[in-house]
């Protein structure tokens, strides 16, 4: 990533960000984050499904659900080291529902983060049972690696989790757009459905299980919560007009898919000018939630910021 963060205040009792270098921030915690995830998995019999699931947890991405968790962690007073299990699990999850979703039977991909989808190199058995080993393997790792956090504290993360990636969660999300495919008259409640789901369930759990293992109150999850399901919707509204106006090489993906496979979009609503406006709008609300945080909220900020600045 190579943004170099040029935010401006939202309110006086907000912290100016103009001087937090996110890049900076960023490329530290990715660092800390690719050397979890490295020591993670081991290869071991059966090889071809550990280098299966090896093969996609490491093949980049911008780590973004688990540097949300170690900061919202740090933001709340804990450390990086109480979150780490969960943030690797997050990315172990974020990357087994990219997998499936690569699949034939999902959105057909043949290319993720700039390189072959799983299915294209070990088949798509192969690929099945690596983002099923993955999925399974998030949990464990956190009930089995957290250390210096109260069990409470770690059985809600679970189950909080668990939620998220459910039918409740990615999986429903994910069922209404297969079903919305090919459909021109999907309403934008449906949409909103779609990605709150989808896109965002996972971001809100990044960001409350980061609160809940440091112990946050109630109150301040509720605004955490609140702040990333925000970004999750900017997040999704950028994307989509990334699918528009950006190239396949930026992308590391195939660029203009949702045209092709005439889906409905933010842009198919708005326009790609509302949609961008749209985003900023939920970029700032996002923010105003981190009001009286103080400074330790400055990278939620500008990860928020660089949400609508990024380019891939
Ligand atoms: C979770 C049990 C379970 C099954 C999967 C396939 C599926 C159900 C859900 C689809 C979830 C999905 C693919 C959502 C899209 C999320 C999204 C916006 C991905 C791109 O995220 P980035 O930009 O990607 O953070 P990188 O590569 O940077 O990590």
């Amino acid at each position: 990533m190579t943004t170099q963060h040029q935010g401006t205040a939202v309110t006086d009792s907000i912290p100016s960000v103009s001087t937090f270098d996110l890049s900076t921030y960023l490329a530290q915690r990715q660092v800390t984050v690719e050397s979890a995830l490295d020591q993670s998995i081991a290869i071991v019999y059966p090889d071809k499904i550990y280098e299966s699931m090896r093969y996609s947890l490491l093949a980049g991405g911008k780590r973004l659900r688990p540097i949300l968790c170690l900061a919202t962690c740090e933001l709340v007073g804990g450390t990086t080291e109480m979150a780490l299990p969960t943030a690797c699990a997050l990315e172990m999850i974020h990357t087994m529902s990219l997998i499936h979703d690569d699949l034939p039977a999902m959105d057909n991909d043949d290319y993720r983060r700039g390189k072959l989808t799983n299915h294209k190199v070990y088949g798509e058995d192969i690929a099945i049972l690596a983002g099923d080993g993955l999925l399974a393997y998030a949990f464990e790792f956190i009930a089995a690696q957290t250390r210096g956090v109260p069990a409470d504290r770690v059985l809600k993360v679970i189950a909080h989790l668990g939620k998220a990636v459910g039918a409740a969660g990615l999986v429903g999300g994910q069922v209404v757009d297969l079903d919305s495919e090919g459909n021109p008259n999907v309403s934008l409640e449906t949409l909103n459905f779609i990605h709150r789901h989808k896109t965002g369930a996972l971001l809100e759990a990044s960001v409350v299980c980061g609160a809940i293992l440091a112990g946050a109150s109630e109150l301040d999850q509720q605004r955490l919560s609140a702040y990333a399901q925000d970004i999750g919707l900017a997040f999704q509204i950028v994307d989509d007009v990334l699918d528009i106006t950006a190239t396949q090489e930026e992308l590391g993906k195939t660029a203009g898919k949702d045209l092709q496979a005439q889906k409905a979009t933010y842009p198919s609503f708005w326009g790609i000018d509302e949609s961008k406006r749209q985003a900023n709008q939920l970029v700032t609300d996002a923010k105003a939630q981190l009001e009286g945080f103080g400074d330790k909220a400055l990278p939620l900020m500008a990860i928020a910021d660089f949400i609508t600045a990024r380019t891939h």
